[in-house]
């Protein structure tokens, strides 16, 4: 038989198979219509259609999930837990059937049914159970363990408000609640029976028993029952459907009884429904901590829920020999919001299974790894010892147990040096005395990373000096990632499609293969179609904006995008402030610049953060100012995009051209939306600042544009004194800007609306905007003068897409799994039962 003839009979195969699918999708579909919610063709409505589909993509799902963790029993596997107060998984229909390989044969299937799969993916509500890049990190960890065919389990908080969603009005931030859950959600499967208790408050009573031994039992405490739901984490295309479990707070039947036989039958209820407010809401807070005595209670209530789960687990296999616990058992934080677990493990093994201290803490130590994900003070957790004590009073015992043996070995280390003990404390002395969680997170844990090589090198040098000095060895990098099924494949078909067709598939898995993409930058035909890829993906989101914000922009100007939560550091306003001086250029001379403009903004700003807020009125102000002025001839508009979340960056990242990745140099600490945009083939403007150093080492320093202060300047100007009134008196057109932004310019209604804003710069300026300005405008004129010629940015835009195969999170949970777990994959096979 000849090579071709083969081909053929294989895909006559193929064509029957993916048939005999067609047939059963269309046939599950039509059965969930008729029979799950009982509809017709003529009565079912988009939601209906997208419950149906949804529920037939949750069969193939279900065959592979029982598969899985039936396999991961058999071989009695080591398990990865991803502990997380985040998962910002985003939607789950497209991302499901391109992980499942399924997306042409449901693409087909619906349009039968006379829909399309655009149309039923816009009625499924993201799963925003995050606030940016921590929790979206998560959702993306959990994707490439299953794509590796790792045992790896997400643990976090079924969430009944995921995080808010965000309207403009009159250019100011509304929040509104996000009622996800309101029409149900297909992909969650209750377990009603899978009930843990967790307690809270009472007292510790101490006894001796008969044999001289310490016992501690936890008394009066009120009990709040956690209950799982899962959610099917599909790999790609290799059959591996792993688990994420989200606990929902549930009361306690007996709770209720003690009311109800007493007749109190209205206290009963309302109890029931304070206990069930503890899984509530999500905590809107990004980079910000808040002591509020719910989101401790919230942190606790899954950790203890996961743990009681993980040990019940274990227990099935090794009973209560706990000796293989850290062999069988890896457990990461992600940051310190789950770090109480390390006083719950050595609770559970000392109070429940009776091992000695030193048994549990070593097992305490081998089991857990850490990873922080910020150096700005003000989101370090710290927990009142009052409010902790009274909470978890157990467990502010163990606490102080763990410190004072540490606190002997840190003075057994560094024996001339009283001041270590103070600063290297669990327990921050003083008027009011903090649990330091980031303390406790790394003296319980075998492992501490950072999340970008700069990054890693600032808790070395001086966030955690101190400690790095003591355990060396525990530090290390792991540098983020994404993963590129979400983030290319699903979100960006068309270039996914044209880079597939140029170097084959095998960089979605696999995505240094991107490498390959490097001499096409040569080819003028394979140019000319990555360029009609972007215009179309710009084409889609111009109409996107012009529905949204009823805003015209033109496709072929430059799309400058900086989408990410609203935070001082990430300096959207060093954005607007360059805005404001380029409207004042094209003032003087609409035609100053080579390139026309459209600056996309989108991000949230916590509810509380005022300042943040303020700046969202003003980059809404200014924009109103300049997309009317007529003067500038269109050459520049200025666009905020409502409610930016993982749907809405699925739009507008493979739509863009240039990434606004500008934090003070030593403040973003990894940042992975930059990845995002370098992979769909934008070119980056940004600062010597967390992952940005490795991708201009990946793309090379052509194909990036760089500014400001490097972090060791950023310390030295700090260290010398910062004057921002210096940069104010000598830059001319920053002076201008700030003075327009202070007049009323933008607020000719209300004048002194943005002097907060202008004073804060004036006089205190934290990030050092001032000290960046210049080198920004100045590479804002070199961007502009490269985009002019298409032909050189279409390039370095394919270099970009070349250079990104470094940060898929496949990489990144590599690398986790070599040096901090050491799991082996299990392959999962289908076929007969
Ligand atoms: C803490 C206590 C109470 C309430 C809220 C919080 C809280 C919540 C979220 C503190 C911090 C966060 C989120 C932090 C975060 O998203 N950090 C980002 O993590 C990314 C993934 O590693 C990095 O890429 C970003 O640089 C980093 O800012």
């Amino acid at each position: 038989m000849s090579n071709s003839q083969g081909e053929l009979i294989k895909t006559e195969i193929d064509n029957k198979v993916k048939s005999k699918t067609r047939n059963s999708i269309k046939k599950s579909i039509l059965n969930h219509l008729t029979q799950t919610l009982a509809k017709d063709k003529f009565s079912a409505t988009k939601l209906d259609m997208y419950t149906s589909v949804a529920l037939t993509v949750r069969e193939y799902l279900s065959e592979r999930w029982s598969k899985t963790q039936r396999a991961y029993h058999d071989k009695q596997a080591k398990r990865i837990y991803y502990l997380s107060l985040e998962f910002l998984m985003g939607k789950s229909l497209i991302n499901s059937l391109v992980n499942l390989g399924l997306y042409d044969e449901f693409d087909d299937v619906v349009k039968e049914f006379g829909t399309t799969l655009q149309e039923i993916d816009a009625t499924e509500f993201d799963a925003g159970l995050g606030n940016g890049g921590l929790g979206r990190l998560a959702a993306c960890f959990l994707d490439s363990m299953a794509t590796m065919g790792l045992p790896g389990y997400g643990y976090g908080i079924r969430y009944e408000y995921g995080i808010f969603f965000q309207k403009i009005v009159n250019g100011y931030q509304i929040e509104t609640p996000d009622p996800w859950l309101r029409y149900g959600n297909p992909w969650e499967i209750p377990r009603p029976e899978l009930l843990y208790p967790v307690k809270f408050y009472g007292y510790i009573a101490e006894s001796t028993d008969a044999e001289g031994k310490h016992h501690c039992e936890w008394k009066d405490a009120s009990e709040v029952m956690a209950m799982a739901h899962d959610i099917s984490i599909p790999g790609y295309k290799n059959n591996t459907v792993n688990n994420l479990r989200l606990w929902a707070a549930k009361s306690t039947r007996e709770f209720d009884l003690s009311y109800f036989n007493h007749g109190n039958y209205e206290q009963a209820v309302s109890d029931k429904v304070i206990t069930e407010n503890l899984s509530k809401v999500l905590y809107p807070n990004d980079n910000m901590r808040q002591g509020k005595e719910l989101r401790l209670k919230q942190e606790y209530f899954f950790v203890s829920a996961t743990l009681q789960d993980i040990i019940r687990r274990y227990k099935k296999y090794y009973a209560k020999d706990f000796s293989l616990f850290p062999d069988k058992t890896a457990i990461q934080l992600n940051d310190t919001h789950p770090a109480v677990a390390i006083a719950e493990l050595m609770r559970l093994l000392i109070d429940g299974e009776k091992l000695t201290w030193d048994e549990s803490w070593a097992i305490t130590t081998k089991t857990f790894a850490y990873t922080n994900h910020t150096v700005l003070p003000e989101a370090l957790e710290k927990w009142s010892v009052e409010l902790f004590a009274k909470i978890l009073p157990r467990h502010m015992q163990i606490i102080y147990e763990i410190n004072s043996r540490f606190l002997n070995e840190v003075a057994k280390k560094f024996p001339k040096n009283s001041d270590i003990l103070g600063r290297m404390s669990i327990i921050e002395e003083g008027e009011d005395k903090k649990v330091q969680m980031a303390h406790l997170a790394i003296v319980g844990s075998h492992s501490v990373n950072g999340v970008s090589a700069l990054h890693s090198d600032i808790i070395k040098d001086s966030l955690f000096k101190d400690f790095y000095l003591m355990w060396p060895s525990k530090f290390n990098n792991k540098t983020n990632g994404i993963t590129p099924r979400r983030w290319l494949v699903a979100c960006n078909p068309a270039l996914s499609n044209l880079i597939t067709e140029a170097i084959g598939d095998k960089w979605v898995k696999d995505l240094y293969k991107l490498k390959e993409l490097t001499p096409f930058a040569n080819d003028n035909s394979f140019l000319e179609k990555w360029e009609k890829v972007k215009l179309e993906n710009k084409q889609r989101l111009s109409e996107y904006i012009l529905k949204a914000n009823g805003i015209k922009i033109d496709p072929e100007s430059l799309f400058d995008c900086q989408i990410k939560r609203l935070h001082e550091y990430k300096r959207q306003l060093l954005n607007i402030l360059h805005a404001i001086s380029l409207y004042n250029i094209l003032k003087e001379n609409p035609k100053a610049i080579q390139s026309k403009r459209t600056i996309i903004f989108g991000g949230k700003a916590a509810p509380g953060y005022h300042m943040a807020k303020l700046i969202i009125k003003l980059a809404t102000s200014a924009a109103n100012v300049i997309n009317n002025d007529k003067d500038i001839d269109g050459m520049l508009k200025i666009v905020f995009l409502a409610n930016y979340g993982v749907s809405l960056a699925e739009k507008i990242i493979p739509a863009s051209n240039l990434s606004e990745q500008i934090s003070t140099a030593g403040t973003e600490a990894s940042g992975t939306g930059n990845m995002k945009f370098a992979l769909n083939g934008a070119l980056t403007i940004g600062t010597l600042d967390g992952a940005n150093i490795e991708i201009l080492e990946e793309v090379g320093e052509e194909n990036i544009f760089i500014f400001g202060l490097n972090s060791a300047e950023v310390d030295q100007l700090r260290n010398k004194g910062y004057n921002p009134a210096d940069y104010y008196n000598s830059i001319d057109s920053l002076k201008k800007t700030i003075d327009m932004i202070s007049s009323g310019f933008f607020s000719p209604d209300e004048k002194t609306l943005f002097e907060p804003i202008a004073n804060s710069l004036l006089y205190h300026d934290r990030y050092l905007l001032f000290a960046d300005y210049e080198s920004y405008i100045k590479t804002q004129r070199q961007v502009e003068k490269e985009f002019s010629d298409k032909k050189i940015w279409t390039k370095k835009s394919i270099f970009n897409v070349a250079g990104s195969g470094k940060f898929s999170s496949d990489r990144t949970i590599a690398e986790y799994n070599k040096n901090i777990w050491r799991l082996k994959s299990v392959p999962i096979k289908m076929g007969r039962k």
